[in-house]
């Protein structure tokens, strides 16, 4: 596995703080050890991980929720 880096990602999809723990679920399904902050609001994903962004927005994608990796 590679370094831990922060990344944002855009998330599109969350309705409710129920979407908010999916998509916790989808991140730590590929990084038990990530941390990670959902603003519900803007869809704005920020997340402490050893998975590159791409990785991870395709990794929720299949999950649901369509996620590109933040500017
Ligand atoms: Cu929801």
């Amino acid at each position: 596995m590679s370094e831990r880096k922060t990344i944002a990602l855009d998330v599109k999809g969350m309705t409710c703080m129920g979407c908010v723990n999916a998509v916790t679920r989808l991140v730590k399904r590929q990084d038990a050890e990530a941390e990670v902050k959902i603003d519900l609001a803007t869809g704005r994903l920020d997340a402490s991980t050893r998975v590159p962004a791409p990785e991870l927005a395709a990794a929720i994608s299949a999950g649901g929720y369509a996620a590109s990796v933040a500017a």
